[in-house]
């Protein structure tokens, strides 16, 4: 079995330490961190909800997946892009209020943050006012991240973006969003600046607003 399906098999069966074995011998081997990250542990998180949706596993089994898959990018996160120090900027990144997915958006500001942004990461399930609060105690902030895993929390999303706007925060910062159930067409129809459908992508997006 080769190392990438060893691993891609410890994150489904949630093994955390195996998986965290696993990829330090992978990178010893000299395999590419993105292809750990993507062949590996995304693929493995995408089966994990295909059985989640045929009721062959139930949220505990998610969640230890989710743990041990968070055990894994912990390893590689020092291989997944060199930092280029602060200068592009802040970028302040959350998932939105009622969402408590958080592995995709740890693995946006790590990439984000590897383009030479200073990240802050205020966390899952945040509320227009704790983000409002949030962008104003750090005028330096010039990019905002909105992440959604879930359709019932889409319009939560759109409720971030207006309370931005309303705030007139606009003018200070461009949002960015995504997230599996995101798509171009809602971000144009919420008004945001930019969306992302990966975490590479995330970080090309935010290198190109730093420029606009
Ligand atoms: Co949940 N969950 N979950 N879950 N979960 C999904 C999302 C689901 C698709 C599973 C399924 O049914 N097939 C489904 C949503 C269905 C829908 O809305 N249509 C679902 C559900 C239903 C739920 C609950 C409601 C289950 C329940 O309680 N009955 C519940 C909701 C909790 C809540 O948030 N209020 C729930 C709970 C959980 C756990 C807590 C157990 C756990 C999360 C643990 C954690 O994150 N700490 C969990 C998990 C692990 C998943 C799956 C299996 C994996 C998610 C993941 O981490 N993927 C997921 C199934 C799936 O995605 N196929 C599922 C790997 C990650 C790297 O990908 O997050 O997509 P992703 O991020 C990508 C891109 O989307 C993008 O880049 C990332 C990296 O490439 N991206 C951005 C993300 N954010 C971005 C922001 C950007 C740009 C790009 O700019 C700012």
């Amino acid at each position: 079995m080769s190392k990438i399906l060893e691993i891609s098999n410890a994150v489904e069966a949630g093994k955390k330490k195996v998986v965290v074995q696993l990829v330090k011998e992978a990178l010893e081997e000299g395999l590419s961190p993105m292809d750990i990250l993507n062949e590996g542990m995304i693929k493995a998180m995408g089966n994990v909800g295909e059985k989640f949706k045929l009721n062959e596993i139930y949220v505990p089994e998610m969640l230890v997946a989710a743990r041990a898959m968070k055990a894994g990018v912990e390893v590689l996160k020092p291989h997944l892009g060199e930092n280029k120090g602060a200068s592009l900027g802040k970028f302040i990144i959350c998932s939105v209020e009622g969402d408590l997915h958080d592995i995709g958006k740890n693995l946006v500001a790590m990439m984000v943050e590897s383009t030479g942004y200073e990240v802050l990461d205020i966390g899952v399930d945040v509320s227009a006012e704790k983000l409002i609060a949030a962008i104003k105690e750090n005028p330096d902030c010039n990019l905002v991240g909105l992440s959604s895993l879930l359709t019932t929390t889409m319009p939560a999303m759109k409720k971030l973006v207006a309370a931005i706007k309303e705030a007139g925060l606009d003018q200070q910062v461009k949002i960015m969003v995504g997230g599996a159930p995101i798509t171009q067409e809602f971000a144009d129809s919420i008004g945001a600046d930019a969306f992302a459908a990966d975490a590479a992508s995330a970080a090309a997006k935010a290198k190109e607003l730093a420029a606009r």
